[in-house]
């Protein structure tokens, strides 16, 4: 067997250079040239100081200039457009999460979509008071998916799920208002307060951004990895590979791209049918190929082994391969630059979902009732274009690694049970996890989250922290795109073990896992705000006391700033690699990055020097432990 190395952030980027050599033959535009055109950035949005929410402006914050025309100061324009930036994705997520209820609504014994895992669906009924007594598993996946769905517009109470966090942490919430109403109602409230002349005062900004955020982490991004796990079965421990050499020359190739699992796992059904692999090798090719870009991959990996082609910033990549048959994709983070791209390759760009319809690409609209037949169309699409390549521009790079997924809750709690040779009762808790942390083999953990950006060195921010981390006994939970480079680069292989502090690597031998944990996709953060709700339950503490953080690099969406405030709103401080646009407010930034301990015990770090900022966590994290005497 040959040694085993990381890929490097080097072999990473030739690969792309070759890539662009075959994009600039055929005129094809990138990212990276787009990079230079939009540099420098605007300074007035750096900083969050441009207000165009009324007519009268669009105003500008300047020094002869200190309010806007309604007479508003920096920092409520600074506030408000920071809370705009996270209602914008807590509605994401959050409609994601919807989508999956309807899609839950809709599975039937005969049906397309099935229950996977009516376990969890009745620990979810049980969990929510609805009677499961002699019930049909799919009536109570009906019943659940409607409560779950009331959820989202319900007049009176908090999301259900906040029971799920500890007492300290629910008082918290409820003492500040922050405890989250109905989603729809924080997404509204948010867009209410920041209209012209409503709030201005950066606390209450600040705050509603906090409840808008847990309304998405404990409300819609948890429902949405909740349902798709009764749906497509809870993910355990699966082997994979990841980068774009897990794309096959000699077969059709199909990129599924996106974020809703509606769409991948009903494609993946399709491209493992006998009929339409048959199909493939009548059109020339030896077989079918699937392979996933961003949450997508992420989701169909940790349930399929699906490999993952690559992250947010490698998308284009896919199709400057020239072997890439159809990029199929439902909602978010897909480039609409994939439309003009695709039409300089044979790639068919396909678009699924209502919600992201782009220029230059096939619609083939996408939906529960009809999943099935459209699946089938679209992977026949696919392989019907096999032929239409031009060989002379296909180019694959041979880059791949293996990589371990799948750790759900669940997952975690299974595997860990062998270490700190702790006797497990039943269910399984996370005594063990708890015990390997007090004793010190591991120091902590940290959750490692979000995008790429092209502000920063994409990858290497990820991939330098969670070497710099896993060296120091500090083990990682990664999802979304860092997950995805953290595969890519082979620390979700077992073998990466060697790179661990001494600690950390006995761990990984015992319960024989990589150092760096696959928890899945964006809203499957949620897995990582139930794992710290079970550790701070079962050592008797908050949250905000565990020697754990969250760290966003190379984060870019609106999502991303969602998920920063429901991380910090339950009680993690969180790490960020990428100016929040608040920096032109003294207030802003300083109840953001110290201000928010006060009601929930947690803030931001913004850090750009990387090296510092995996400094600061391991500091934290030490803190942590002094604190708590361990
Ligand atoms: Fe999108 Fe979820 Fe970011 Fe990746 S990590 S670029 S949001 S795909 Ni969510
Ligand atoms: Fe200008 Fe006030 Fe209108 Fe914003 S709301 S554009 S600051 S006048």
């Amino acid at each position: 067997m040959s040694e085993f190395r990381l890929t490097t952030v080097e072999e990473f980027e030739a690969a792309t250079a070759r890539l662009l050599e075959t994009g600039a033959k055929v005129g094809a535009d990138s990212w990276q040239a787009r990079v230079k055109n939009q540099t420098p950035h605007c300074k007035f949005g750096e900083e969050g100081i441009c207000c165009r929410i009324c007519t009268m402006g669009p105003c500008r914050i300047t020094k002869k200039a200190p309010r806007g025309i309604c007479g508003c100061d920096v920092h409520g324009i600074v506030g408000r457009n920071y809370l705009m930036f996270t209602a914008g994705g807590s509605a994401t997520h959050s409609d994601h999460g919807r989508e999956i209820c309807h899609t839950l609504y809709e599975s039937a014994a005969d049906g397309c979509y099935k229950v996977k895992d009516p376990e969890k669906l009745i620990r979810i009924a049980k969990e929510w008071d609805i009677e499961t007594e002699g019930k049909d598993i799919y009536d109570l996946a009906h019943e659940v998916a409607e409560a779950g769905l009331m959820e989202y517009g319900k007049p009176f109470g908090t999301q259900r799920f906040l029971k799920r966090a500890p007492e300290s942490q629910q008082e918290l919430w409820e003492k500040n208002e922050l405890a989250p109403r109905a989603i729809d109602r924080e997404v509204s409230c948010a867009m209410h307060m920041s209209h012209m002349g409503c709030s201005s005062l950066p606390e209450a900004l600040i705050k509603q951004s906090i409840r808008a955020g847990l309304s998405d982490g404990w409300g819609g991004s948890m429902m949405g990895t909740e349902f798709s796990d009764v749906l497509f079965g809870t993910p355990k421990p699966i082997d994979t590979e990841a980068n774009l050499g897990v794309m096959v020359e000699e077969n059709v190739n199909i990129v599924v791209h996106g974020h809703d699992p509606s769409l991948s796992e009903m494609i993946c059904e399709y491209a493992d049918d006998p009929e339409m692999i048959a199909y493939a090798k009548e059109m020339g090719a030896k077989g079918i190929t699937i392979s996933g870009v961003c949450c997508t991959s992420n989701e169909v990996a940790m349930r399929r082994g699906i490999p993952m082609a690559g992250n947010f910033l490698q998308q284009e990549n896919v199709v400057l391969t020239g072997a890439c048959e159809a990029i199929v994709v439902d909602v978010q983070c897909i480039f609409p630059a994939l439309g003009p791209l695709s039409k300089c390759f044979h790639t068919k760009f396909i678009t699924t979902s209502p919600i992201a319809q782009m220029p230059d690409s096939d619609f083939i609209r996408f939906d529960a009732k009809t999943a099935g037949e459209k699946a089938k169309l679209i992977v026949k699409t696919a392989i019907e274009n096999f032929k239409n390549r031009k060989p002379e521009l296909v180019h694959i790079p041979q880059l791949k690694q293996k990589a371990t997924v799948g750790y759900s809750v669940e997952a975690i709690i299974k595997v860990l049970d062998g270490v700190a040779n702790s006797q497990v009762d039943e269910m399984g808790t996370v005594k063990p996890l708890l015990q390997c942390v007090t004793s010190g083999v591991l120091r902590g953990a940290v959750a490692m989250v979000g995008c790429n950006n092209p502000k920063v060195r994409p990858d290497f921010a990820h991939i330098e922290l969670m070497k710099k981390l896993i060296a120091n006994d500090i083990v990682i939970i990664a999802s979304g795109c860092s997950a995805q480079a953290a595969a890519k680069a082979g620390l979700m292989d077992k073998r990466a073990k060697d790179l661990c502090g001494d600690g950390l690597k006995r761990v990984c031998e015992l319960a024989d896992i990589p150092p760096v944990l696959h928890m899945g996709s964006c809203v499957d953060i949620s897995r990582m705000l139930i794992l710290a709700a079970e550790l701070a339950k079962c050592a008797g503490v908050h949250i905000s006391q565990l020697p754990v953080v969250g760290c966003a690099p190379e984060w870019m969406s609106e999502k991303a700033v969602s998920i920063g405030n429901y991380v910090i709103g339950s009680g993690l401080d969180t790490f960020l690699g990428v100016e929040p646009y608040a920096s032109g407010s003294s207030e802003i930034t300083e109840i953001l990055t110290n201000g928010t301990r006060e009601w929930v015990e947690a803030a931001f770090t913004v850090e750009k020097d990387i090296e510092k900022l995996g400094d600061l966590m391991i500091a934290r994290i030490e803190e942590k432990r002094a604190a708590l005497g361990i």
